[in-house]
């Protein structure tokens, strides 16, 4: 038996999850959930990263493991001076700095949508650039903090607007025309890297390694898909439905070209989420089995509107933004909740358009992975929506591809194939068939 930590921090929660691998299956044991709020600083709004590093490791602290791996969402970094210390507190991306920017030309370089959270944007609000050495994604970061050992892992690196999709390397050309300077942009290292041991003084004893450091390539990795025919919805925060592809596409930029394992090609739309539902929950200070009841009771029409509009990346009085958007003030908290999710099943319909229209594939599957795959209201509706087979599952997905991805560096694992596989094999994925009559959408 090997054990592996994942260090996962996601927007709703970060956690420290341990894969024990028998050789044919994993079981995966939570062993620490804390609270990852960002802190709201006369600047701006910033990871709160010192706590995190310190919950993450006392989970861990006087354990022996076979590897550790870092992920957390996308775009986020660190400026390193030549030292490696930090040029200050990351950004979160929720904040303001960056609304209203003016879209950067680099698509047919990057394939990746415009959205003002990317790094490049974030990069050219970030008036510290200039002194920069180098640049740390926040788990290039975390892992350094872990064993002294600086990389730029490629997975992620491919979210910050700046990689070009084609060569999976820093495009030298395009951040030379956006006027910011080369330097920081290091060497790239694939998932699977072994980086070194953790320090002395951090009291673990294991070697660290990077995975798919970017949360949603570590996600898809643990999809178990079945065939071409599959979609993937990592559905937590954010909904990012998409396929796996051998290489880029470029015919349609509202669709984002990131980076997996072994060089594929995630072609996928971010939508907006669950986010729009947590920020809910914070207003009323409601728990998610109790809103998902009160949406499933609802007989009542609800609006549809759109889940992408920009007025809700920020967050603040959801329901207050939902009322502006869809025009009505009367709703209940399980009306408000089913108009998310319907609205939410709307846009996964019209984003898979898409995706089979850019990629030439037929869907016939979607696999539900992440915590929204607890969601069976709003996985019925994505199957009534689409008209789709939705298998849902793995809740942590995103754990399991960090673990999976360990398993194979350390040579107990061998292809993509294989490691889903092993997912397969440890998780039995919940089947939800589509329905067209009307009376479903309110069962
Ligand atoms: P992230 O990785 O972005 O933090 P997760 O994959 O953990 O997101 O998914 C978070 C979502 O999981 C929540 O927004 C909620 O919809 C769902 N969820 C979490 N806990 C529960 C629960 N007890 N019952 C049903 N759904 C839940
Ligand atoms: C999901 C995610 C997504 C990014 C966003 C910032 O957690 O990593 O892939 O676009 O966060």
């Amino acid at each position: 038996m090997t054990s592996y930590a994942a260090i996962d921090l996601g927007a709703s929660s970060g956690r420290v999850v341990c894969g024990h691998y028998d050789g044919s299956v994993i079981a995966l044991e939570e062993c620490h959930r804390f609270a990852n709020r960002p802190v709201r600083l006369p600047d701006g709004l910033r990871w709160n990263l010192l706590h995190l590093f310190t919950e993450a490791v006392s989970a861990l602290e006087g354990r022996r493991f076979d590897g550790i791996g870092v992920d957390t969402w996308g775009v986020d970094y660190a400026l390193l001076d030549a030292e490696h210390r930090v040029l200050g507190l990351p950004f979160h991306y929720r904040d303001a700095r960056t609304e209203g920017v003016e879209r950067v030309e680099g698509y047919e370089i990057t394939g990746i949508q415009h959205m003002p959270i990317n790094t490049v944007y974030q990069l050219m609000a970030d008036d510290r650039v200039g002194e920069a050495d180098g640049i740390a994604l926040v788990p290039d970061l975390l892992a350094y903090w872990l064993c002294g050992e600086l990389a730029n892992e490629r997975t992620n690196a491919s979210t910050t607007g700046l990689l070009d999709a084609r060569t999976g390397e820093w495009s030298l050309e395009l951040i030379e025309r956006l006027g910011l300077p080369t330097r920081p942009f290091g060497a790239l290292v694939e998932p699977g890297t072994k980086l070194g041991s953790v320090l002395p003084h951090l009291a673990i004893h294991a070697p660290v390694y990077t995975v798919a450091s970017h949360d949603t390539a570590s996600a898809y990795v643990a999809a178990p898909l079945r065939d071409a025919g599959s979609a993937i919805l990592s559905s937590g925060t954010w909904s990012l439905l998409g396929l796996e592809l051998p290489s880029p596409v470029f015919t349609d930029d509202a669709l984002t070209n990131e980076r997996g394992v072994d060089g594929t090609i995630r072609l996928l739309k971010n939508v907006m989420g669950l986010w729009l539902e947590q920020e809910c929950a914070r207003v009323w200070g409601a728990d998610f089995p109790a809103l998902q009841r009160a949406a499933r009771e609802v007989t009542t029409e609800v609006p549809i509107f759109d889940p992408d509009d920009e007025r809700f990346l920020r967050g603040g009085d959801m329901p207050f933004l939902i009322a502006e958007v869809t025009g009505r003030t009367d709703m209940t908290q399980g009306e408000i909740v089913r108009s998310i999710y319907l609205s939410l099943a709307c846009k996964y319909k019209l984003v898979l358009e898409r995706l089979e229209r850019a990629s030439g594939r037929d869907v016939r599957t979607i696999h539900v992975i992440g915590g929204g795959a607890r969601n069976e209201l709003l996985c019925q509706l994505t199957a009534d929506m689409t008209g789709r087979e939705v298998l849902a599952g793995p809740v942590e997905a995103t754990a399991l591809g960090n673990v999976l991805v360990q398993a194979r560096a350390t040579g107990e694992l061998g292809s993509l194939a294989d490691m889903r596989a092993v997912s397969a094999a440890s998780f039995e994925p919940v089947h939800y068939e589509p329905s067209t009559s009307k009376e479903s959408l309110h069962a």
